[in-house]
């Protein structure tokens, strides 16, 4: 969003000094718990940038007098700056992610939808909420482990109360096709039988002047800090993460929650941080790189989870403290919100300028984790939080249970409605992620980033280019104002009317409880998966639905990329499948095309395509003879030549064409590839 004049006597400079804040305010120049010092400027003409590399706390000043301008002060380092220039938002965002990285492709399981409880208080906890989820019909591919899965804050030793048999409960949330994420804070309690801190004290904490550990009080009592600046001392902690040290720790504890590195110490004589002049490796004043003890905690448990895991997966991290360039080991959210309707509609601001600062995996407590959200609230967030890349339900430890099962049936129903959205663009969002890591082009985009004159459209968000959400962000809504960007169609999916609306307009678009407004953008191609599947582990063999939204040409495009979802042969060894579809109108019909020639492609199969038509040609959508050319390497389903689709129109929503597709017979496919001249595409058998 377009930030606020800070010189009119009105407010604070922004400050970027990452903090442990607790309830923070909405709309402040507050400082938080991540810093990015990178400023856009947006006209209708141009978009430029600069990046202040700069660690240390910075305070900005915008002013609107005269013309616009940032003053940026740092508390001390060297002016380290970069001039981005431009000229379009794409251009600046390539960038910036060209100096300080784009996220890596993440495991296709981070992308589902994660449930979390400040804190999950036992291992039996942890089976039941597992099995009551799947019981009760809601898609969820992890559970996470708070505080209390630990040995009293004692990081990578479980507690030996509550969590007895690591490896059983592991086992069966394995068995249900789930994951566990669990909580490492970067504080390591002072305690002479906890062997992380006798092995570091000394040697790897934060230092005084006179060279002893800084201690100071965090969670488990007093505490110490790593100093990650220290390279052994990082190695050290990377090595923590080992199957060998973290006890009884399978690969179902898919992922690590690095939380309270701001660094958080609890005192607020010193601004709930660790001392400024505290010491770091080489003798650097915890002053200089303040801004990235975080990440630099997220850089260590990343190499931790590489190693652990011999390089075979991708790790997953999320951290609350971020700097320009976390997105290369950590995904964030938005920390400590409340439930409350502000934080809600925040939660999109703040993701959406994450993304556009290359910090793509972002996401909020949904429902807020600081008190009790009503039944209103929790479904419209849960709606809303469908389209932002990292989806989680979490609550605060006083605030009453909140698992989507304990709601009352109408409750639940609009929960798993939201959740099985999510589920069906799981495509979507995975191909998103892949472009995106090489592309640096954000998952989520605020509507300038298309399009160049609409600023300040913080609740509408554009899922790469081709999906616009708009959902309800406020108590008692009966419709939605929707800005529909360009001079595309859009069709309107969530009430399931395909109905067509014409870009360059707004509209208030009707909405009760059930409906959260989205929309396709005429011209695309959406690839998804329907079956409704209760984990992204079972859903990897399902077939592909494609959505095909014509625009006022009847031509439409899309991208799909497919791999293992797990692993780095697509890097080492190009295994993935990257296509285009292209919808043409008349005897051209539905072609593919490999994006990558080199790749060794990978099996896939197609259920159904849904064409969304042109309401100027309503009447019947009948593809020719030789028309739709569709390649299933399963040979399971074959769209063969010669097939007569029958067309019907639907006077209201103007025309949907289903078609569907099975295998008939498969042994003329290749005579019949033959005979069309088509080579734009590898079979593979
Ligand atoms: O680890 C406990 C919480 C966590 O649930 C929350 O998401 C973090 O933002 N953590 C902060 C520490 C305690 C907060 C009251």
């Amino acid at each position: 969003m377009a930030l606020g004049d800070t010189t009119d006597g009105s407010s604070d400079p922004f400050r970027l000094r990452n903090s442990d804040v607790y309830e923070y305010e909405v709309d402040s120049p507050m400082a938080l718990y991540g810093s990015i010092p990178v400023i856009y400027g947006h006209t209708s003409f141009s978009t430029s940038g600069v990046f202040f590399h700069n660690a240390a706390e910075e305070w900005i000043d915008i002013s609107y007098k005269n013309r616009p301008s940032a003053n940026f002060f740092a508390e001390s380092g060297v002016l380290d700056l970069f001039v981005l220039l431009g000229p379009s938002p794409k251009n600046v965002v390539q960038q910036y992610t060209s100096l300080t990285g784009t996220a890596p492709l993440p495991q296709l399981w981070t992308l589902g939808y994660h449930q979390c409880r400040f804190t999950y208080e036992s291992q039996e906890d942890v089976k039941t909420v597992v099995a009551t989820m799947i019981e009760k019909d809601f898609p969820m591919d992890v559970l996470w482990l708070d505080d209390g899965h630990s040995n009293g804050n004692r990081y990578f030793e479980w507690n030996p109360e509550n969590f007895t048999d690591p490896i059983e409960m592991q086992q069966n949330v394995s068995a249900a096709g789930k994951k566990l994420v669990s909580i490492s804070d970067p504080h390591i309690k002072i305690a002479n039988d906890y062997a992380v801190y006798n092995e570091a004290e000394g040697k790897y904490f934060v230092k005084w002047a006179n060279g002893s550990d800084f201690q100071g009080e965090c969670w488990p009592g007093m505490s110490s800090y790593m100093d990650f600046l220290n390279p052994e001392a990082s190695d050290y902690y990377s090595s923590l993460y080992g199957y060998d040290k973290f006890n009884k720790t399978t690969e179902t504890l898919a992922g690590i929650w690095n939380d309270m590195n701001e660094p958080s110490v609890f005192d607020d004589s010193l601004e709930k941080t660790l001392p400024f002049e505290t010491l770091h490796y080489g003798g650097v004043p915890h002053r200089d790189i303040h801004n990235i003890y975080g990440f630099l905690h997220t850089r260590a448990t990343h190499k931790g989870l590489l190693q652990r895991d011999k390089n075979t997966k991708r790790p997953f991290i999320l951290t609350r403290s971020f700097f320009a360039g976390s997105q290369r080991y950590a995904a964030i959210w938005t920390g400590d919100n409340a439930a409350d309707w502000s934080y809600l509609s925040t939660s999109y601001s703040q993701c959406l300028t994450a993304n556009i600062l290359g910090i793509v995996y972002c996401g909020a407590d949904v429902g807020g984790f600081e008190t009790e959200p009503d039944h209103e609230l929790l479904q419209r967030w849960y709606q809303a939080g469908v389209w932002l890349p990292f989806y989680r339900g979490h609550s605060g430890k006083e605030t009453p249970r909140r698992e989507p099962y304990l709601f009352p049936e109408n409750v639940q129903s609009v929960i798993r409605n939201a959740l099985k959205v999510r589920y069906k663009h799981i495509p979507v969002f995975y191909t998103l992620a892949f472009r995106h890591s090489e592309s640096g082009d954000p998952i989520i985009r605020p509507l300038f980033y298309e399009y160049n004159d609409l600023l300040d459209y913080d609740e509408h968000v554009l899922v790469g280019s081709d999906i616009l959400a708009r959902p309800v962000m406020v108590a008692g809504a009966t419709s939605v104002n929707v800005t529909f960007p360009g001079s595309h169609y859009w069709y309107r999916v969530d009430d399931n009317s395909f109905q067509i609306h014409h870009g360059g307009n707004t509209h208030d678009i009707p909405v009760s409880i059930t409906t959260s407004p989205f929309f396709y953008r005429g011209g695309s191609i959406i690839t998804r998966k329907d079956r409704e599947k209760l984990a992204t582990s079972h859903m990897v063999d399902d077939p592909y639905m494609l959505y095909v939204n014509l625009d006022e040409n009847n031509t439409a495009k899309g991208l799909l990329y497919v791999d293992d979802y797990t692993s780095f042969d697509y890097l080492n060894n190009y295994s993935f499948l990257y296509i285009t579809f292209e919808y043409l109108p008349y005897s051209h019909g539905l072609r593919i095309r490999q994006v990558d020639g080199n790749s060794t492609g990978i099996d896939i199969s197609l259920q159904e395509i849904i064409i969304h038509g042109n309401p100027t040609n309503p009447h019947e959508a009948k593809l020719a003879r030789n028309a739709l050319l569709f390649i299933i390497s399963s040979l399971k389903y074959l769209l063969r030549q010669g097939i007569a689709i029958p067309g019907h129109s639907d006077e209201k929503s103007n025309i949907r064409q289903l078609l569907l597709l099975r295998a008939e017979d498969n042994s003329d496919i290749k005579s019949w590839l033959n005979r069309t001249n088509y080579s734009g595409f590898r079979m593979i058998f």
